[in-house]
């Protein structure tokens, strides 16, 4: 059974290291199912929901507080899936399943390479995927058995990855009868 209630279909969380595909997965399952896709990372945008700039990091500091406030009444009814690299800070009762995708390092830093990040910021992304972090974060974050690591290298991946996930909703609805 979920963590709560969710009428418009479950709450998925596709989380993982920049770089692994969490976007271009995303956008594809929802393109396949009903699912309302949101971007933490452009939400964030959209609306300034930062508080300070990290110039070592090359990055903004996210105003946790302000995504979850714009959010939580849309994750209350269900059916959203959600991209962003953490989840620690979500509330747990949000997601029915969380998916991290992982990627080798040498994939990685070349994926990395084609953005405008520094050798630093690429560096630090590929130490943080082989020490698995992000999967750490998921497994302390949510019960583990709703945490699913999904390789992310090759064309191939993705198109597993996306049935996968197809799958799932499909189960997901039989079990709750949706
Ligand atoms: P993220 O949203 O996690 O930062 P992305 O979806 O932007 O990642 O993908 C980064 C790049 O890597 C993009 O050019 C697409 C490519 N890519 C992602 N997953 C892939 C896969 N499984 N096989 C091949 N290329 C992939």
């Amino acid at each position: 059974m979920t963590s709560d209630i969710h009428f418009r279909g479950p709450n998925i969380l596709i989380c993982g290291t920049p770089g692994t595909g969490k976007t271009t997965l995303s956008k594809e399952v929802a393109q396949e199912t009903c699912l309302n896709y949101i971007s933490i990372g452009d939400l964030a945008k959209e609306n300034n929901f930062y508080c300070n700039y990290d110039s070592e990091l090359q990055s903004y500091e996210l105003d946790e507080d302000k995504v979850i406030d714009e959010i939580d009444d849309i994750m209350k009814e269900g059916g959203n899936l959600i991209d962003y690299h953490g989840c620690d800070f979500f509330p747990e009762r949000w997601f029915d399943v969380v998916f991290v995708l992982r990627t080798d390092n040498t994939t990685l830093y070349e994926r990395l390479e084609k953005r405008d990040y520094s050798e630093k910021k690429i560096q630090e992304n590929v130490q943080a995927e082989i020490f698995q972090v992000l999967l750490d974060e998921a497994l302390d974050s949510y019960k583990p058995e709703i945490v699913f690591e999904l390789q992310s290298n090759t064309p191939e991946d993705m198109d597993e990855n996306l049935n996968k996930i197809k799958n799932w909703i499909q189960q997901w609805k039989i079990e709750n009868k949706s």
